[in-house]
């Protein structure tokens, strides 16, 4: 007989489960405490791109910098990705975590080194407590070397995907070149240092959860790469950490929350910040969330800008290669103390 503990995806396991299995469970000290968390309101900018190729400019890129240099965290409208992408975008995530179980685990591997998989929790080989989501990742660039791997159920999952990839990368490069702006370097500085660009997508499935309080769809962490386009459906989870506090990030339809990741970080010299962020799970509804990560190749040289680095700033950081750091990243599990301490100057 099939019994439970069986079953590789936790979509699967969850139909008929009562309590969270205690694999699941964290200590008291580490679960998500959801009295002392803030309703998001005006916390998080919310920025209109809108002028971003118009004369209202600087001021757009002000405000990204800003927010990059005191939130980490931003949400975009006129953004550019049309409302039906979008909406296709989560409903094909919906379809292809509805579909029948044996279809779904053609995609299935515990492995994180490969280009195309469908997964659980976070990194099932090395962690010791495991996280309430699901998830297919996805290398997304260049489009023509990872398509093919991709599921091919639902039928339009490939073209409306590789579609969708397309116009966010689009919204990412010009993006990059309003942080490069805001931080006083020439606009395609940032681009510049990513060497052939990566990109990977997933798609998080979290299932309702009998017991939200006792653990997390994802703990607190920052995102190793350059920078996060994260879309959600409209059922809230995702928190951010701000001013030692966790904030939830309510959604908003059609817009997007964009967040700097490690090498962003690094690259600013520390003005940019790359914030702890988690997402939670509650007992009523599933929810999908969509992060774009864009990032570094993994022969990419980062280290801080040199113009960046002054007598009275010095560089906090050595220069690395983005695979070095990627893989360390996914080695140590999701922890709340930063891999970018590993990669820090210590001080003489
Ligand atoms: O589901 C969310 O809102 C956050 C997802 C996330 O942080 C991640 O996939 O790294």
């Amino acid at each position: 007989m099939v019994t439970s503990t069986t079953k590789l995806l936790l979509t699967d396991m969850v139909l008929g489960v009562d309590h969270v299995p205690s694999n699941y469970v964290r200590p008291p000290s580490e679960r998500p405490n959801f009295k002392d968390v803030q309703a998001s309101d005006v916390s998080i900018p919310l920025i209109d791109l809108q002028d971003l190729q118009g004369p209202g400019r600087p001021d757009v890129v002000k405000q990204i910098g800003q927010a990059c240099q005191h939130d980490g965290f931003f949400q975009i409208k006129n953004h550019g990705v049309s409302e039906t992408m979008i909406s296709n975008m989560l409903r094909l995530a919906r379809d292809f975590f509805q579909l029948p179980e044996s279809e779904r685990l053609k995609n299935y591997s515990d492995n994180p080194s490969k280009t195309t998989r469908l997964s659980t929790s976070f990194n099932v080989k090395t962690e010791k407590v495991a996280n309430w989501r699901d998830f297919l990742r996805l290398h997304c660039y260049p489009l023509e070397d990872y398509v093919h791997e991709w599921p091919s159920n639902p039928p339009t999952f490939r073209e409306d995907v590789a579609e969708y990839c397309t116009s966010t990368r689009e919204l990412v490069l010009r993006l990059l070149e309003a942080i490069s702006e805001s931080l006083g370097l020439e606009k395609n500085y940032v681009k510049g240092v990513l060497s052939k660009q990566g990109q990977h997508m997933a798609m998080n499935y979290y299932p309702p959860c009998p017991q939200p309080e006792l653990t997390y769809g994802l703990p607190g962490h920052t995102d190793p790469n350059l920078i996060t386009v994260l879309l959600q459906d409209d059922v809230p989870g995702l928190q951010v950490l701000r001013n030692e506090k966790w904030v939830a990030v309510n959604p908003i339809p059609n817009t997007f929350i964009i967040n700097i990741g490690d090498q962003m970080q690094v690259i600013s010299n520390d003005r940019y910040k790359s914030v702890l962020h988690r997402a939670v799970v509650n007992c009523n509804k599933d929810r999908i969330s969509i992060p774009t990560f864009y990032c570094p190749s993994p022969d990419a040289v980062i280290g801080p800008a040199p113009e960046l680095v002054k007598d009275d700033r010095p560089a906090v950081y050595k220069n690395f290669t983005y695979g070095d750091y990627y893989t360390q990243f996914w080695n140590r599990g999701l922890a709340t103390e930063c891999c970018l301490d590993t990669f820090k100057i210590s001080p003489t």
